[in-house]
Formats: structure tokens, C-alpha cells, sequence
């Protein structure tokens, strides 16, 4: 990450505009320091666990300056979640604020993974270590359709083709300003955000969470100069600018015009909703594509017609193909699963073997699991080849996971979990349970949001929990998710 982290050397200006304001040199100060208290080598795995405020930069800045491997964790996860985490990842240690310390020991205790405050600061700097292109900067977590959240390094070069192409592409420049309130355990927020914005030398305002209040008067003063979200904080930003006031609805109309960029991604923007946002700001919102594997993929245009419905062509350093349903590859136009491939696609998930083979052919291309059209160059994404993936606020989640976690309850006896259209979150999570016994089924449907909350991270907790006498079967007894979605089809979105 040297190329990275060279060139934050190179800024002056402010890096953190809030919550403190922090310039680069003492943002890359404080790293240096708390890099030389950490008990890593080079190529050691280090676990991150901080509110997304400076410590975290910090803490990630200082894990790269070890040349070692950042595991970013959610704060607000519960620890069955860091659990999993540290048991796969095995860190070498965890860096961590004091705030989450107590819960966070008691997982990595039993792990023996020592603990470092990630406030302290006592070591001499040293000169950060050298990385080869082909060494783990980052390892991140995502839900797959099979079993527990899979560990996706991505490699110092990788990150170089995702940062140093996305800067190029949006155009990032030290005149930038941004918010990052998405969570930084993720691509999105992490990588095309925050790691974006301080390449570029621009200003962040790290929030601890999105509050479309603040954002909102945020916009209306010029606080940012663009705007990167998923779908949901989009309709949060719409509903809120609902409510305004006539005044307040002008003054923030005429801020948003200012901006030079809109960024959707991480789900799909509906037609309806990149309408309003161009009515109401003035802006063609940009929607690109990606995936925790591969980052960008597919983008609309900076310059450009920028259309409704559709996330553009495949980004410069992308090669982007569709396999129809016959198994033969898609000439010109046509509808297929999306494959991938190109410097940014990482090469496999940290140890799993079976998962790693399942997703690339034999021509090592990168199956996304997604399905698009594609019209004289342009790609719309229709959907998923699997129903065990849910999208929600943009998180991704295993239907499977979610199920296994369920049938731990001593009074369900099946289950299964579904994606349900819904106008805020894209989908939300529904559940069908077959009770252990005829019992009551409306304690039982109170009961499980709280049991599956002790273990699973809030997006993945079922909002709908139907009690149902049977599930819907083929001839074969295999569950049948279509027929489980009618069973919700009352359900009011
Ligand atoms: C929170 N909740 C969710 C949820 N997030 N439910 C479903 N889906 C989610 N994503 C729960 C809360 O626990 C709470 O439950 C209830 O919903 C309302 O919570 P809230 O306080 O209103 O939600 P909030 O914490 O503000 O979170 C909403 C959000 C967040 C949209 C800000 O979900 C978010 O940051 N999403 C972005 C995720 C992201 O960055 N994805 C990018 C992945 S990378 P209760 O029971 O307490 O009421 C990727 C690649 C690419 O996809 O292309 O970018
Ligand atoms: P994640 O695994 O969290 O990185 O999520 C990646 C997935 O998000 C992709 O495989 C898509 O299913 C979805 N996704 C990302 N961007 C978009 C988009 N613009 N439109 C529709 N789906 C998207």
C-alpha cells in the first residue's frame, strides 16, 4: 500500500473536516505512531474494531504501514459476528477502541489474540514497510449462498486498480469534500469513499452514522462537493426532504445543484426514485455496479447521458462478458449471468478452496452471481441466478445463514428465509417457521427477531416472521422459495 500511503504523504491540506478537523501530516503522524506499537509483521492479519470516526483512519492507516492485512469488523455487529471473524481470519491481533474493548476481549480472549487500543500512540515511527502488489491489504466479509460470511482478500495491486481508476473516472481532486457514513467494512465505504477521498487529498466528514437531518442541512450549505449512497439512504434523504419545510426545501434544492457528482450503487436504484432525485436535486444520479470481489464493474458515465435503470458500460479496466442460459457465451445483445475479469478481481476466498473453484471458470473468469442485459454496450441488471441472496440497504445476506441460525430456536422446527420487494430497503428479510409443536404461534413469531438478533448482524434479524403449518414442497420435499414468497404476498411493502 505504499502507493497509497506515499501519496497521502504528499497532502497538506485537511484530511478529517469532522468530527475534528485533522490535516494530512498529523493524520499520517498519529498512524505512524500507533503503527509502532503494533505487534505485526509484515503479511500478518490485523482485525480493526472501531466507530467510524478518526481512530478508525488511523487504525487502518497504521495496520498498511505494517505491511500487513486490515480485517475491518462492524461495531454494531454483534460478537457471534466478530466471532466468526477472528476464528477464520486467526489475526495476529486486534486493534481496538476502548469503547468496544470488554466485548470485544471476551471473543478474542479465548483466541488468543492480543488486543491493541487503537488510541495508543507511545512508539517512535519507523518508516512504513514495502508491499509488493501481490500482498492482502484487506480481507473482507461477505455472506455467499452457503453457510457463515467468506473471507475476500484483496491484494495491494487490486486496491491500486480499484482507487487509482475510481479517482480517475470521478475526478476526485483535493477541492472535494465527502461524507462517510456508510460502514467502512465494506467496498462502498471503505474503498470508494474513503480510501478514494484521501488519495485525492480531498476532505472527509467521517459520521458515526447517516442522519438524514444533518446530511441534509449539510447538502443545503455545501458542506460536500459529492454524494455517494445506496438506494436506501437515497429514499431516508427523499423522505426527509418530504417533511421539509417549502424553504428548506428550496435552499436544499439549490445546494444539491451545486454538487458535481451523485453516486447510487450497492443495489438497484429504481426508475422512480432516480426521477425524484433529478427533479428534486437537479442531478442525474450516476449508477455504477460492484461486488466485494471485484469492486467496480460497470459504470455510467461521468461525461454523458446517464440513464434511468441502467449501470453503464463495463469501467476501463474491466472486461465484463454474459453467459446465456444455454451456457453459451452472449454476442452483442442479450440477457446473462454476469461474468468478470481484470486486474481489480481479487483471486480467491482466504482458505475455501470449494467456494474459490465454484466461482471462476475454467477460463478464470469471476461468476458475479448476477444476471443483466445488455443493449448496444449498456448493461441493466435484471437480478440474481440465486434466491438465497437478499440485497437489504444495500447489505448482502444468505438466506441460509440466517436459517441455520433460526433452526438453533428449540421451537422451530423448519424454516425459510426469503427476500421480500420492499420501497426503503430494496428487500427486506421474511421468515416461515414450522413450530416445534402447537404451541403459540404469536409468542413464537415475538420471539425470533430477538434470538436471531444475538447472533446475526442487524441487516440479517427477519422483519416478517410468518408461523405456518407446512412449508410449500415440490414432489422431491425440497422447499420451494417462490411458493414461500406468495406466503407473504399480503405483506405490505
Ligand atoms: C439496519 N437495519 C437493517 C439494515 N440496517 N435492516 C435491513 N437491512 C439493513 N441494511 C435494521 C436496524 O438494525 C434496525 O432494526 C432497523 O433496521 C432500522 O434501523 P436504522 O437505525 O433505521 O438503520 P441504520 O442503522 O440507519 O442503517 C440503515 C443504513 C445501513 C441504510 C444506513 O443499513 C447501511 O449503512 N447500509 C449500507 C450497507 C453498505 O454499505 N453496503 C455496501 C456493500 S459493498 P431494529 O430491530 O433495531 O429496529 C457492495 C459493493 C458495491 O455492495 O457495489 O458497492
Ligand atoms: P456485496 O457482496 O455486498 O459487495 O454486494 C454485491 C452485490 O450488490 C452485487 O452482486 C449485486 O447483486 C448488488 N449490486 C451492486 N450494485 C448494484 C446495482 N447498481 N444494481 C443492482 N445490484 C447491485
Amino acid at each position: 500500500m505504499d502507493f497509497f500511503l506515499d501519496r497521502l504523504a504528499r497532502h497538506q491540506g485537511l484530511a478529517l473536516a469532522s468530527p475534528a478537523p485533522t490535516a494530512y501530516p498529523a493524520l499520517l503522524d498519529e498512524a505512524a505512531r500507533l503503527s509502532a506499537t503494533l505487534p505485526l509483521q509484515a503479511r500478518d492479519r490485523a482485525v480493526l474494531l472501531a466507530p467510524p470516526g478518526p481512530d478508525a483512519v488511523v487504525g487502518l492507516l497504521a495496520i498498511w504501514m505494517k505491511g500487513a492485512t486490515a480485517v475491518p469488523l462492524h461495531p454494531g455487529h454483534p460478537p457471534a459476528e466478530w466471532d466468526h471473524v477472528l476464528r477464520h481470519a486467526r489475526p495476529a491481533c486486534a486493534v481496538v477502541h476502548e469503547r468496544l474493548r470488554p466485548v470485544l476481549d471476551a471473543v478474542a480472549a479465548p483466541r488468543e489474540v492480543p488486543l491493541v487500543d487503537v488510541a495508543a500512540r507511545s512508539g517512535a515511527p519507523a518508516a512504513p514497510a514495502a508491499w509488493t502488489d501481490a500482498q492482502t491489504a484487506l480481507m473482507l466479509y461477505t455472506s455467499g449462498t452457503t453457510s457463515r460470511p467468506k473471507g475476500v482478500p484483496l491484494s495491494a495491486g487490486q486496491l491500486a486498480t480499484h482507487i487509482q481508476g475510481l479517482t480517475e473516472q470521478w475526478h476526485w481532486s483535493a477541492q472535494d469534500a465527502v461524507y462517510a457514513f456508510l460502514p467502512l467494512h465494506h467496498v462502498h465505504g471503505l474503498i470508494n469513499i474513503l480510501a478514494c477521498a484521501l488519495y485525492a487529498g480531498a476532505r472527509v466528514h467521517l459520521r458515526e452514522k447517516f442522519d438524514p437531518a444533518a446530511v441534509y442541512a449539510g447538502i443545503a450549505d455545501g458542506e460536500v462537493t459529492l454524494i455517494m449512497a445506496v438506494p436506501t439512504i437515497y429514499h431516508r434523504l427523499l423522505a426527509h426532504h418530504d417533511k421539509a419545510t417549502p424553504d428548506e426545501q428550496a435552499r436544499f434544492s439549490a445546494g444539491a445543484q451545486k454538487l458535481r457528482l451523485w453516486v447510487s450503487g450497492s443495489a438497484a436504484l429504481d426508475g422512480p426514485m432516480f426521477d425524484r432525485l433529478l427533479a428534486v436535486t437537479g442531478q442525474p444520479v450516476l449508477e455504477r455496479y460492484g461486488m466485494t470481489e471485484i469492486g467496480m464493474a460497470l459504470a455510467n458515465p461521468y461525461d454523458g447521458p446517464r440513464r434511468r435503470g441502467e449501470v453503464g458500460v463495463p469501467l476501463p479496466w474491466m472486461d465484463v462478458r454474459l453467459r446465456g442460459p444455454d451456457g453459451a457465451l452472449v454476442e452483442g445483445d442479450g440477457e446473462g449471468s454476469i461474468e468478470v475479469h481484470g486486474p481489480g478481481v481479487f483471486s480467491g476466498y482466504f482458505e475455501n478452496e470449494a467456494a474459490t473453484a465454484a466461482a471462476f471458470t475454467d477460463d478464470g473468469w469471476f461468476v458475479t452471481g448476477d444476471v443483466a442485459a445488455r443493449e448496444a454496450g449498456r448493461y441493466r441488471i435484471l437480478g440474481r441466478t440465486s434466491v438465497d441472496i437478499i440485497k437489504s440497504g444495500g447489505e448482502k445476506i444468505s438466506a441460509l445463514e440466517i436459517e441455520a441460525v433460526l433452526l438453533g430456536h428449540p421451537e422451530v422446527s423448519e424454516c425459510a428465509v426469503v427476500g421480500l420487494p420492499d420501497a426503503q430497503w430494496g428487500q427486506i428479510v421474511a421468515a416461515a417457521v414450522v413450530a416445534a409443536d402447537r404451541g403459540d404461534a404469536e409468542t413464537l413469531r415475538e420471539r425470533l427477531p430477538p434470538f436471531a438478533k444475538e447472533t446475526l448482524a442487524p441487516a440479517k434479524v427477519p422483519k416478517v416472521v410468518r408461523v405456518v403449518d407446512a412449508l410449500p414442497r415440490n414432489a422431491m420435499g425440497k422447499v420451494q422459495k417462490p411458493a414461500v414468497q406468495k406466503l407473504f404476498e399480503d405483506h405490505d411493502g
